[in-house]
């Protein structure tokens, strides 16, 4: 947690000599070094005509514009700091130089590293202007680049209250509101079903004498009021995300259950009897469930509540209507379900699955592993499983084995609860019923609501959850077969479900997947000279394999196996090399008249290349494979760099050939440098696109930095982004940004509170199975040039015949990244890393085919948006 010391500013300024001995005096009777009860009595003293206080305002505000003009920030800002209390009449004055030198002293502190003195300097500076949503809005920049998310986000949602149309603010707050209220709150909201199930339980627990609740994760309140509005004569709420607290707050409040509702900020696990509620109650209900049921924390919760909050459970039957003496749990239990699946998407995003890209041998890249653990071990930085809705994967995928039943919880047994972590490893035995490549174990459940009411988040059900999914990283490409049985073992050691073994039993044979490593191959491997290459290059490297792993992010792995990308970069850079040979001997020739050594080092000095790409890339490589190259990698983390230097090695790219940049700039803004004094880039390659499908922030400041480091012929890849879009009708869309239509939600207001973090752009989506109608052609809608910043716009209209009648609800977009004239790589295809992103139009358009419709398209930085209109005149096909 972030933690705001109060003050402290002048007390350091004393000690960093920032004051005249003058200036010190007076300081000590400036409000800021007192408490703030003693702040009335001198705002009092201060209305009467004061000489010496307004000779020191005056003084001090001299000095704090003589000091700005030194660029002296620190003293300025302390200066405008002691005017501005003494003289409160001054702050619309002076409010654009004060705000000018908060940002330049917080730009200094941040880059000395002192950030809790960066911070109370803000706090300062918003003690005096409460309401300036430049302030707000800087600060949560602040706070986001430090990881504070939802802190930013906090402060990023007041400053756009106070000016709904400040534009930073409104970017800002759009790129972190999906972090704080995530999009499936909306879902459920919008899950009819799921509410109507939850509020029946409720209910009849209510009816049947559970008097006093307590709703663990209430998020907007939902349920807590379910309970209210059933009758229970004491409700309680905890929840542990700050905005999703004041959330429930205000929702609570706009139902007129404020006073009948206790809501806490915190954890459920933090709550005491009586510090935090008086009496113990006789009903929790919870949904603190994702994808994989235990990872929010249920059975630690329900275990602590168990402990600490609930009455003890019920052991015979209770009396029917009166008070209930005892305890339970809405859901009662759950049920996990698994299935083995082949699926191609999931493949490729988590294991390396090529042997060659752009030109190189990947055999020696070791062990890639994408952030999953596939360990029986706990292992707190990995998850043991990723997320995926099983049903919107492209390609689809192909169950390998009947659903199988995983695990029985009941959640009214504590002893069951407790006992879970020490379960014996469970074996289960599973008929394969189709051939396909063990790709992934895919887990769902049913929570048990009570004895009538289930849900289920299996893979087949109409519902907003995803699937928990157990890649297999170890059984490489490992195809089952009809007769074989799949043997896995799970056990919940950490209160996760884990996966402790995978073995085949073929034909009387047990082989087990666990340990397979590439030399260990047992499946022949379809390329035998691939096989023989992994061997040498192997010998080559002095460790062993098993040792050489490196954890890459799946959009990073996913992105190792696009070949089309990589190859398309070998392809332009092997061009722009040539080129620039060809050049460079012209010049030398031209020059052979007038002898001396400038020109000839120059030709026989290497072409210097770039790679700035975010996370791992391996274009540095490709580029220094080229010959006659010298690439720098903007690579990072040293595992990743030994990769690199591992493939360097065994595609015979020599170490001086490939550097890594970040080791020689002291900080990520001298990323964009030269690389040398008397050296210019003969190309960079820019990172335009982030795998959510939106364009990289900064990017065109990027581009125009890159362009004044090139030398003459050299270029920025890529040089140009196509931006295409299209008119879709996706009620997926609607559901998922915002709860929909008039109806409360179950006889609740709720709606207008939580779509309030509605975002405009969806993020992350994948365009070929979105459900969703084509309403047009896909069209241009911007085109941002790289190599020249003057050929940009940032508003531009576009027009688009509607091909059927329906709603136009979104705009989903993609990018056609051009590396030069000739070569482009589609944001889009089957084999992209990326995904795609949508504008969602405020207001559904209802368009009839035939018709026109207006698009407004603005780009503000890298932010697309778009308005929709019907063209007036219409143009009917017809
Ligand atoms: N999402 C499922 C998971 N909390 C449901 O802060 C399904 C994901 C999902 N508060 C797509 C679709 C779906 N004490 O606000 C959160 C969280 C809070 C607690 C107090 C505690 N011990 C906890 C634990 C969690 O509970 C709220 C709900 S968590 C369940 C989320 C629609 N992708």
């Amino acid at each position: 947690m972030l933690h705001f010391r109060n003050l402290g500013l002048v007390g350091d300024m004393f000690l960093s000599g920032l004051f005249s001995a003058r200036t010190l005096v007076l300081l000590n009777g400036m409000p800021n070094t007192s408490t703030r009860q003693k702040h009335g009595r001198r705002t009092r003293r201060r209305r009467r005509a004061d000489p010496a206080r307004n000779e020191l305002v005056s003084s001090s505000l001299e000095s704090a514009q003589q000091c700005l003009f030194n660029q002296d920030y620190g003293t300025a800002f302390a200066h405008y700091l002691l005017v501005l209390n003494l003289a409160p009449v001054f702050k619309d004055f002076a409010r654009e130089s004060f705000r000018f030198t908060l940002f330049k002293w917080a730009e200094e502190l941040d880059s000395l590293g002192r950030i809790q003195y960066l911070f109370d300097c803000y706090e300062q500076a918003l003690e005096l202007f409460p309401d300036d949503e430049v302030i707000l809005n800087s600060m949560g920049e602040h706070l986001f680049r430090m990881g504070f998310r939802d802190e930013a986000a906090g402060y990023f949602h007041k400053a756009l209250k106070m000016r709904p149309d400040y534009p930073e603010a409104r970017e800002n707050f759009y790129r972190v509101a999906n972090w704080l209220v995530e999009r499936w709150h909306f879902f459920m909201l919008n899950d009819h079903g799921r509410n109507q199930k939850y509020q029946q339980a409720i209910q009849k627990a209510v009816q049947k004498g559970c008097n006093t609740v307590l709703d663990i994760g209430t998020g907007t309140g939902i349920l807590g009021m379910c309970a209210k509005k059933a009758g229970a004569a004491e409700v309680y709420a905890c929840e542990l995300s700050k905005t999703m607290y004041e959330l429930a707050c205000e929702v609570v409040s706009a139902n007129g259950m404020d006073g009948s509702i206790k809501i806490l900020h915190m954890k459920s696990l933090e709550m005491e009897v009586p510090k935090d509620i008086p009496h113990r109650v006789s009903l929790v209900v919870t949904e603190t469930v994702d994808a994989g049921l235990f990872g929010e924390g249920i059975i630690e919760s329900l275990i602590h509540a168990w402990h600490h909050l609930l009455l003890p459970p019920k052991r015979g039957e209770n009396e029917f209507g009166e008070q209930s003496a005892t305890g339970r749990v809405i859901p009662a239990g759950a049920t996990v379900f698994g299935m083995a699946v082949e699926c191609s998407e999931i493949r490729r995003h988590h294991r390396l699955c090529v042997t060659k890209v752009g030109g190189l041998s990947m055999a020696a890249a070791g062990e890639l592993h994408s952030p999953v653990s596939c360990s029986s071990e706990p292992d707190d930085s990995m998850e043991p499983y990723t997320t995926e809705r099983l049903s919107r994967l492209p390609g689809g995928y192909k169950p390998l084995t009947e659903p199988f039943t995983a695990l029985n919880i009941d959640f009214n047994n504590v002893q069951e609860l407790e006992g879970l972590s020490s379960r014996e490893v469970q074996e289960i035995r599973l008929p394969v019923i189709q051939q396909g490549e063990l790709d992934a174990l895919a887990v769902w459940f049913q929570l048990h609501l009570d004895e009538e009411n289930s849900l289920s988040t299996g893979p087949q059900e109409d519902t907003c959850w995803e699937q928990a999914i157990y890649p297999f990283h170890s059984a490489k490409g490992f195809v089952l077969k009809p007769r074989d049985e799949l043997i896995v073992e799970v056990s919940c050691r950490d209160a996760y479900l884990r996966l402790c073994s995978v073995a085949v039993l073929r034909d009387g044979h047990k082989i087990s997947l666990d340990k397979l490593m590439d030399s260990q191959y047992p499946v022949s491997n379809p390329n035998p000279e691939a096989e023989l290459c992994s061997a040498l290059a192997c010998l080559q490297t002095d460790q062993s394999q098993a040792r050489d792993f490196c954890m890459l992010e799946c959009s990073e792995i996913a992105l190792l196996n696009n070949q089309d990308y990589h190859q398309s970069f070998c392809t332009v850079l092997a061009k722009l090399i040539s080129q620039l040979k060809v050049k460079c001997q012209n010049q030398e020739r031209g020059s052979a008249f007038q002898p001396g050594p400038a020109v000839a080092t120059r030709c026989a000095s290497p072409f210097y290349v770039l790679d700035v790409s975010e996370g791992f890339s391996l274009l540095s490589l490709i580029a220094a494979s080229q010959g006659h190259v010298k690439a720098f990698s903007s690579v990072e983390k040293k595992k990743q760099q030994e990769v690199l230097k591992r493939l360097a090695r065994s595609n015979s790219v020599s170490e001086q050939h490939l550097e890594f940049w970040l080791n020689n700039t002291e900080d990520e803004q001298g990323m964009l440098q030269r690389p040398s004094r008397e050296k210019l880039w003969s190309a960079i390659i820019l990172d335009c696109v982030e795998t959510c499908g939106l364009i990289r922030q900064k990017l065109m400041e990027k581009a125009s930095l890159a362009r004044c480091l090139l030398e003459e012929g050299g270029r920025i890849f890529p040089g140009k982004i196509v931006v295409y879009g299209m008119l879709v009708e996706s009620e997926t869309l609607l559901l998922e940004s915002a709860v929909q239509g008039q109806e409360p939600t179950l006889g609740f207001n709720i709606a207008p509170f939580i779509n309030q973090f509605t975002v405009p752009v969806h993020v992350f989506l994948d365009f070929s199975t979105l459900e969703c109608r084509h309403l047009s052609e896909s069209v241009e809608l911007f085109v941002l040039n790289l190599m020249d910043a003057n050929a940009n716009y940032i508003n531009r209209e576009v027009k688009v015949q509607a091909t059927s009648t329906g709603r136009i609800t979104a705009i989903p977009f993609w990018y056609h990244i051009y590396l030069d004239e000739e070569i482009s790589v589609s944001t889009l295809g089957q084999a992209a890393h990326w995904k795609q992103a949508a504008v969602v139009l405020q207001q559904p358009l209802e368009v009839r085919a035939g018709e026109w419709v207006r698009l407004a398209v603005k780009l503000h930085k890298s932010t697309i948006s778009i308005l929709a209109h019907i063209e007036s005149t219409p143009q009917q096909m017809e």
